[in-house]
């Protein structure tokens, strides 16, 4: 599996699907959230709507869910949902959770092509050195039966990060 870190907008991404940091809601935000569903159209907004309800969340912390892309490049989009880092204890183990189930449902559903922005490290407040060190530890944790997982981050700092952190990692 080959992965990549590049900077830019998720929006572009030409994989099989991309990854939104969303809420447990479901129904659209700020930062990637907003940028998806404005690029994806009113449609997205729909299929998000038609999700099931457990607890009054159609995609609880650390979990994931898939709808069409629609008019996006990807075809699909893979829903999940990070932790807001200073209100939960075990931060770490949420956020490998939403990474973890997202690459999971890629695979479930034969994609063979993901890219993920930085989960949580916008207004859910986690620090990126520390994110970047889950992200490794989802990564290596097993083999991914993907060919590429892409890392596709929209601030230089935020970027800088991710390859740094993933240098050994990262394909030709
Ligand atoms: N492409 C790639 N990355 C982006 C883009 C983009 N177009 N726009 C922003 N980012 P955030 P969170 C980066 O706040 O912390 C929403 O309102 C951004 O710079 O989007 O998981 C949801 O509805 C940052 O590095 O997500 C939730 O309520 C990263 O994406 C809440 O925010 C994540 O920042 C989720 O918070």
């Amino acid at each position: 599996m080959r992965i990549v870190v590049d900077a830019g907008d998720i929006t572009r991404a030409q994989v099989d699907a991309i990854v939104n940091a969303a809420n447990t809601g479901m129904l659209g935000g700020g930062g990637v959230d907003g940028a998806i569903h404005r690029a994806a159209g009113p449609d997205l907004l729909e299929a998000c709507r038609q999700v099931k309800r457990v607890n009054g969340m159609r995609c609880p912390t650390g979990e994931a869910r898939i709808t069409p892309g629609f008019r996006l490049p990807a075809k699909h989009v893979i829903h999940t949902v990070g932790p807001i880092y200073t209100s939960v204890p075990n931060p770490a183990e949420l956020l490998a959770s939403a990474y973890r189930s997202s690459l999971e449902l890629a695979v479930a559903n034969d994609l063979k092509s993901l890219a993920f922005p930085a989960i949580s490290c916008g207004v859910y407040g986690y620090p990126v050195h520390e994110a970047v060190e889950v992200v490794r530890g989802v990564l290596t944790e097993r083999r991914w039966p993907l060919d590429e997982v892409r890392f596709v981050l929209y601030t230089r700092d935020v970027y800088e990060a991710f390859r740094r952190g993933l240098q050994d990692l990262i394909g030709p």
